[in-house]
């Protein structure tokens, strides 16, 4: 900043924003179990995303800076944008030797991960979903980036088991999400509230523009696949109806983006609810438990919301499989709590 009279530089009076890295280090103490890995498991994290940020925003170029047989400037194989960024988050992870094993959506299997001494002494397995609202990269709107961190439950030094996936959101130790939108933000809690790191393309670097993430303490706008309406359970059609109703603080606003950590992430800052019910024909619904669900349901928790598969949190539901998927309410407490209400007025008709 210049004094106009001087033309000199003054001082800028605003603080320096908070660095993620710094962010990291200085709450390191606070993170479960503190020994560093979580850190260096979430820097990992930060890494990944800032890759997979870069291509996502060359999306658009892709058939322009990409000749035929999909081949790039640098002669690789141009990937779908899902595999390069499931393919980026896996060896960013696994080259590092920080984690003991890795599930994602792109994956029917999880990956077991051995460190380069053939050992197994990694703390932490890491379920991701790489690309969430993949189908936006077409249409140049928002995708994501949903991951969630749990402690092994088998024994440190021997290779990981489904078990280690397959625990109950409460026992996550860490979640976030990286919103690549119109600008690239990653939110993340290991379990004392929420922050959001805003990155600096210029500088390659995430600074903490949203601490201490809460919800509005009213929220008014509702987000769903309204056109599957005549497939939902009777109590989700009238928490619409409900939501449509001219009377007090209603109707509330409806948006819908179609990926559910920008669905979410509007949510968490303006105050709203997401539903993604079961549905006549995905009687389970169509979100993961394991990498969509349970992380956003912790940030929700984290930022003093809810979030619910209906008649249950969704961070008890215990899971039985890695590709599981449950019916997800998550959003305002309040907001969450109607719709819940709703379910349960329906179902006792
Ligand atoms: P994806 O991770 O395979 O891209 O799909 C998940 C997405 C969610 O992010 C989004 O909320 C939902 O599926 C949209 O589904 P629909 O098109 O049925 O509304
Ligand atoms: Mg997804």
């Amino acid at each position: 900043m210049s004094n106009p009279k001087t033309n000199r530089l003054t001082p800028n009076s605003k603080p320096t924003p908070q660095t993620l890295g710094e962010f990291l280090i200085d709450n390191q103490s606070d993170f479960p179990f503190a020994s560093g890995e979580l850190t260096r498991l979430l820097n990992s994290i930060r890494l990944a995303a800032k890759v997979v940020n870069h291509n996502v925003n060359q999306a658009g170029l892709v058939d322009i800076t990409g000749a035929a047989q999909n081949i790039n400037v640098q002669g690789e194989e141009q990937m779908k944008l899902d595999v390069f960024a499931d393919v980026t988050f896996i060896n960013t992870l696994t080259n590092r030797e920080i984690v003991c094993g890795i599930a994602s959506e792109e994956n029917e299997d999880f990956i077991a991960v051995a460190g380069s001494d053939g050992g197994h002494k990694q703390h932490y397995v890491v379920l991701i979903d790489p690309l969430d609202g993949s189908s936006n990269i077409d249409i140049n709107a928002p995708v994501g980036t949903i991951f969630s961190i749990y402690r092994r439950t088998s024994p440190q030094g021997t290779p990981v088991k489904l078990e280690d996936f397959l625990q109950p959101g409460n026992m996550q130790v860490a979640a976030g999400y990286v919103l690549y939108g119109t600008s690239t933000i990653m939110v993340f809690t290991t379990g004392n509230g929420v922050n959001g790191f805003t990155l600096n393309p210029a500088l390659g670097t995430y600074y903490r523009s949203h601490p201490d993430m809460r919800f509005p303490e009213k929220g008014n706008i509702y987000s769903v696949n309204e056109g599957k309406y005549a497939t939902f359970p009777q109590g989700v059609k009238d928490y619409i109806k409900y939501c449509q109703k001219e009377e007090d603080d209603r109707p509330y606003t409806s948006r819908y983006i179609g990926a559910l950590a920008a669905d979410f992430h509007r949510s968490l800052i303006k105050g709203g609810i997401f539903l993604y019910p079961e549905t006549s024909t995905a009687p389970t619904g169509k979100l993961r438990l394991l990498y969509e669900c349970n992380p956003i349901a912790m940030i929700a928790e984290q930022a003093g919301g809810k979030a619910s598969n209906g008649t249950q949190r969704i961070m008890e539901v215990k899971p039985t499989e890695l590709h599981q998927r449950v019916p997800f309410f998550c959003g305002n407490a309040e907001m969450v709590d109607d719709v819940e209400r709703c379910i349960a007025e329906a179902s006792n008709t």
